[in-house]
């Protein structure tokens, strides 16, 4: 397993227990729960939804006809309801539900009122513009909190919201409001990024130009002057406009327990997107519970998760599952090196964060600045830790331990997917000693397993990769594909159709303690000379290296081992490449994880291939290590990237 080794006051194999004044003050301290949950999964599961606000109890918890699942049936509630009106009542009124940091510097504070008020106009606007329950609309958005206004206003009057990220184009943007044939856009003017204005309006005029399902556009001005912007009569409306008509006053609608919340697409490494279907009752239990649990949300915590809300980080723990705890959500709309590398940093001492949940990307991009930054500001107020996206380097982790947590705050390393709605397996900051890199044990009421191709479990503590599956239907699961049961079907259940197990497509590992060790997707797993070799771990054993701030492994056909590995280095600041150095990586490798795992070519390059949510896109280097044509690039932050790469590997390759 990949452990920690000279990292300077580390010991290897060290575990991280939390400190007793954590324990004593956590939501969770009872371990117990673990075993009430597996003993009663389904009664479990009714506890935590009973937490929620329903205007019609349900009559049975759970429905299981593989694969499709149903929860709570026979139960109405409302989600806004949940996030919003249910806190009216108390001393929450007036408790900052969205604190707002444009990346200008521009503020804004809205208390559980206001934003209540916000969301009953806003679904106000969306009736008169004809929008009903069941209809689909489409939300184009910067990160700012009419984002969350929308996506609650939806929820309000029972409309399927789909939000695309910001970050993607308008060919992105039209596929997505194709295939959801929403009837309605709400975009910005332009956003925020790196001092830039990103223009999302001229995205979205060209994503729905021609055939298309979309009738009527809201615009928000987030820009300056709104005389500068294209308005098509008759299709275009102002945000503001609307807003200054229309009533405060809004019932929510009661909402069956399974009808649908959301659609969200993910970008799957091949074929188009899949439509994420997500419904009410099942997914608000499952992220409510999650976020009070692992984030040990407390009235006066100031928490920030800093997912766009185009992603399911966004809508899970940036909208729902924070607002339904009523708890305080930072949203900050720009990025984390602007003005400067310290931003982050100083956002968090301005605000006085006590909760950051970010991923491994940024943590390493952070390691790659250097400590100084974080050095300059007062984090005091910072009590836990989240990692979310990826697995995480066992250096990551310490880093992000050490420089930003202050060696006080547990880390919640959550695995999770688009597909599972809410996190599955996690530590519980009060009661589990964590390991670096490991992502501890399934949520309460989950229930996991690693297996072998077979579909049969591994034992504990083996050296052997397995297959990470899970055996019980969970509420927050999605429900089906949109428009493609077929696929959902074929994805996620075929391959252990016979058990009914869920495949989430990670590979793992569960070590003598019964902890999971995510490995990655199992596409990434490589298969050298008959053994399985995760890219994650050979990527951790160079991130261990002090020159190395980040590297993405790969597996190239190779005649004789039927795979060699290829790494993709990028450097810490200051580091010159070598050959000496492409040598010494690769002992490195060799000494940590075993002369099998050494590296066959080392590439150092600037940049790696991400998604636009920062994962490493390995199949992109898989096809310029072994000479083929790009596969779609769409996906891509930044396509010029692999471009230079493909360039640069021909030439040293
Ligand atoms: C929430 C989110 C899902 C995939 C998932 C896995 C990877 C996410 C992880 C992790 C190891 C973690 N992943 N969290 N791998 N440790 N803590 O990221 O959803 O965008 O759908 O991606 O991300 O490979 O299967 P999504």
């Amino acid at each position: 397993m990949a452990e920690i080794e000279k990292v300077e006051g580390y010991r290897a194999g060290q575990t991280f227990p939390p400190s007793p004044e954590f324990t004593a003050q956590a939501n969770v301290r009872d371990p117990h729960i673990y075993d009430e949950a597996a003993a009663n999964p389904e009664a479990w599961w009714a506890k935590r939804a009973g937490e929620l606000r329903w205007t019609q109890p349900w009559t049975k918890i759970c429905e299981w006809n593989p694969p499709h699942a149903k929860w709570f049936l026979g139960g109405r509630l409302n989600v806004a309801d949940n996030c919003l009106d249910r806190h009216l009542a108390g001393p929450r009124r007036n408790k900052a539900a969205i604190i707002f940091e444009g990346e200008p510097g521009d503020t804004r504070v809205l208390t559980y009122w206001d934003l209540h008020r916000e969301v009953c106009k806003f679904a106000n606007v969306l009736l008169s513009q004809g929008v009903r329950k069941g209809d689909r609309v489409t939300i184009y958005l910067p990160m700012i909190p009419e984002a969350a206004i929308a996506m609650l206003a939806c929820a309000r009057i029972g409309a399927v919201h789909t939000v695309v990220f910001g970050g993607f184009s308008a060919d992105s943007l039209r596929e997505r409001i194709g295939d959801s044939q929403s009837k309605l856009l709400i975009t910005a003017d332009g956003g925020w990024r790196r001092g830039n204005v990103v223009r999302l309006k001229d995205a979205a005029d060209a994503a729905i130009e021609g055939e298309t399902t979309i009738e009527k556009v809201i615009v928000y001005n987030r820009m300056e002057d709104p005389r500068h912007v294209h308005m098509e009569p008759g299709r275009d409306l102002w945000w503001h406009r609307l807003m200054e008509e229309a009533g405060a006053s809004s019932e929510a609608e009661p909402m069956d327990s399974e009808d649908p919340l959301y659609i969200l697409y993910t970008s799957g490494s091949t074929g188009k997107p899949k439509g994420i279907l997500h419904t009410t009752g099942g997914y608000l239990t499952g992220v409510t519970a999650t976020t009070k649990d692992i984030f040990d949300i407390k009235e006066e915590d100031v928490y920030w998760c800093t997912a766009d809300v185009g992603w399911v980080t966004g809508h899970s723990y940036v909208v729902y599952g924070p607002l339904a705890n009523g708890a305080t959500v930072f949203m900050y709309e720009g990025a984390p090196d602007w003005p400067q590398r310290d931003r982050f940093w100083a956002l968090i001492e301005k605000y006085g964060i006590t909760i950051l949940y970010t991923a491994p990307t940024a943590i390493r991009a952070f390691m790659k600045w250097g400590t100084d930054w974080p050095a300059k500001h007062d984090m005091s107020t910072l009590r836990v830790l989240g990692s979310v996206g990826e697995p995480i380097n066992p250096e990551a982790w310490l880093w992000y331990h050490r420089h930003i947590g202050g060696e006080r705050c547990p880390i919640v390393d959550t695995w999770w997917q688009t597909e599972t709605g809410a996190i599955m397996i996690t530590p519980l900051p009060g009661l589990s000693t964590t390991k670096p890199a490991s992502a501890s044990r399934p949520f309460p009421g989950i229930a996991a397993e690693v297996v072998d191709e077979q579909g049969s479990p591994l034992p504990q503590g083996t050296d052997q990769t397995g297959i990470l599956v899970i055996t019980r239907p969970w509420p927050s699961m999605l429900r089906t594909l949109w428009g493609d049961d077929e696929r959902y079907r074929k994805v996620y259940w075929s391959k252990f159709e016979a058990q009914g197990y869920y495949f989430p497509g990670d590979g793992a590992r569960r070590d003598e303690d019964g902890d999971y060790w995510l490995l990655g997707r199992v596409d990434d797993i490589m298969l050298v000379a008959g053994h399985n070799i995760s890219t994650m771990e050979v990527e951790s054993a160079l991130v261990d290296h002090p020159s190395v701030a980040e590297a993405a492994v790969i597996g190239r056909v190779h005649e004789i081992k039927g795979q060699a590995i290829a790494a993709f280095v990028t450097l810490k600041e200051g580091v010159t490449h070598t050959s000496e150095l492409a040598g010494e990586l690769k002992s490195h490798v060799a000494k940590k994880i075993g002369a099998i795992s050494r590296p066959d070519d080392i590439l150092f390059t600037a940049e790696l291939p991400k998604t636009r949510s920062g994962k490493i896109m390995r199949r992109l280097l898989r096809d310029i290590a072994e000479g083929r044509a790009l596969g779609d690039t769409t996906t891509l932050a930044d396509p010029s990237v692999v471009a230079s790469l493909k360039e640069k590997y021909s030439e040293e390759g």
